[in-house]
């Protein structure tokens, strides 16, 4: 039977980018980030050798986009604010007084449309001299990110609705320290370790510095988060699930929201001699500087079985020593993304959060579904026809709804993302807007899903086939 799910007043509907995939380089000066210089030094590893220097063009084009965002029906939108523009001089020394006057223009317009500010202050964009001077692995780095935060909170305290001090701090240690897809492009989980306890440190003293100036925004943190699936309920795939678990979930989302680390992580790294230094101090900071509201990304779950091949020893140490993926037969996939599609994954999610994180407050700030050739959906009258994508919006979003119905304090929904834009080492190749973008002239045009967004939003909500949900409190009432 289809049913008219209704969401919670005041629901927050909108999407999310980044400034390193967004804004293009513009005219305000700005300092060399990781990615331009990666980029400059291996194009070959972005696809189709595409770097970041124009992207969505947001810096040139923002008024014509905060129009967008009405237009596809956002009362929110995630930004993210560039160190290394608002620091040009390798992010650290004086402020650029012309970044200041971007992004206090950009925030304003926004508000004024009726769209709430969220701020993130890093999304995977470090000023490249901070890197090579040791990136999250030095204390001076965090220090010079700290002294950044404080100055954005100063700067634009007034216009920001909710602050978030990272998105997906797990990122940049896979991608620079395990697995070779950002730089420094190390493989070296010890490093990876110092650079993420002092990522978890940054956090803390971030929120530290905010509490001192009583805003009324909160500040929190945007994790991408999976539950992790066993093979089986055998105890060795149950063990290696609840290690990967503590591996690329609680890593995180321990310290950040409860201000404590997993013991299970902390008893193996001890064991693999494989701990980060610290002090007793920066565990009380980090206790007493948690995240007051949390993000919630997900893409795809985590399927995992007890390893059946032995370890290589002169391998490096990594988190697979103790766990491999599970192929699940019958999975259905992006298969442009490599990413399963699992809609229940994000309501076991909600319900992780409510029961072992105090029901903190929180909102789904990623999910969504990257399309390759999209122009094979191109209608007469030139409109992408993405059906996928509103079906997978709904998959999802009903089964937020259901976690909302049991107790979830979710606030709202984001989609990745607003318009088509860069995609890391992926570049253009998937498609991920409700806008879709002309790559080569910057011109915007609605897709179907823009439609179907500012739709949802007026009725906040939608119809839906409600026998769909399985595994939730209403399978088990019906
Ligand atoms: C998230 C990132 C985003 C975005 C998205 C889609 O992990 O926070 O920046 O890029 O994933 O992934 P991709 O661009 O790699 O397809």
């Amino acid at each position: 039977m289809k049913e008219l799910l209704t969401f919670p007043k005041d629901f927050w509907w909108g999407s999310a980018w980044s400034a390193e995939q967004a804004e293009g380089r513009g005219d305000t000066g700005k300092a060399k980030t990781v990615w331009e210089h990666w980029f400059e030094t291996e194009p070959n590893r972005f696809y189709e050798g595409v770097g970041s220097e124009i992207t969505t063009d947001h810096f040139n084009r923002y008024k014509e986009d905060v129009q967008w965002m009405k237009k596809t029906g956002q009362n929110s939108f995630r930004i993210s604010i560039s160190w290394a523009r608002m620091f040009p001089n390798d992010g650290v020394g004086e402020v650029n007084q012309k970044a200041i006057a971007f992004y206090r223009d950009l925030l304003t317009e926004m508000n004024e449309n009726g769209i709430k500010p969220f701020a993130n202050l890093y999304h995977f964009d470090m000023p490249v001299a901070l890197q090579d001077a040791g990136g999250w692995e030095s204390r001076a780095v965090v220090d010079a990110y700290v002294h950044f935060a404080d100055t954005c909170f100063k700067e634009f305290g007034d216009l920001v609705y909710h602050w978030f001090t990272f998105n997906e701090p797990l990122g940049p240690i896979l991608g620079g320290y395990l697995e070779d897809f950002h730089y420094p492009n190390q493989i070296d989980f010890k490093r990876g370790a110092q650079a993420g306890f002092n990522t978890i440190l940054a956090h803390a003293l971030a929120i530290k510095a905010f509490k001192k100036l009583n805003l009324s925004s909160k500040i929190g943190v945007i994790l991408n988060l999976s539950p992790t699936y066993p093979r089986s309920q055998n105890e060795y795939d149950l063990e290696a699930a609840e290690i990967c678990d503590a591996f690329y979930t609680r890593s995180f989302l321990d310290p950040m929201v409860k201000g404590t680390f997993p013991e299970k992580l902390v008893e193996i790294m001890r064991e693999y001699d494989q701990m980060p230094e610290y002090t007793e101090e920066d565990l009380t900071i980090i206790k007493e500087n948690t995240a007051q509201i949390l993000g919630l990304n997900y893409y795809e779950p985590r399927r995992v079985k007890a390893r059946l091949t032995a370890i290589n020893e002169k391998s490096p140490f990594l988190p697979d020593w103790f766990f491999e993926p599970h192929n699940m037969p019958g999975k259905r996939m992006n298969i442009y993304r490599g990413w399963e599609i699992y809609e229940r994954g994000i309501y076991d999610l909600c319900i992780d959060i409510r029961d072992n994180y105090g029901n903190i407050e929180s909102f789904i700030s990623e999910n969504g579904m990257g399309v390759a050739n999209e122009e094979r959906f191109l209608n007469e009258e030139g409109q992408i026809q993405d059906d996928y994508r509103i079906q997978f919006v709904k998959d999802h979003l009903a089964y937020v709804h259901q976690a909302i119905a049991e107790g979830c304090d979710i606030k709202g929904y984001h989609l990745w993302t607003f318009i088509d834009c860069w995609s890391w080492i992926n570049a253009y190749k998937n498609r991920y807007g409700l806008v879709s973008l002309d790559v080569e002239t910057g011109k915007r045009t609605m897709k179907k899903s823009g439609e179907f967004y500012k739709k949802m939003s007026d009725m906040n909500g939608f119809e839906y086939e409600t026998s769909k949900l399985v595994g939730t409190k209403r399978e088990e009432n019906n």
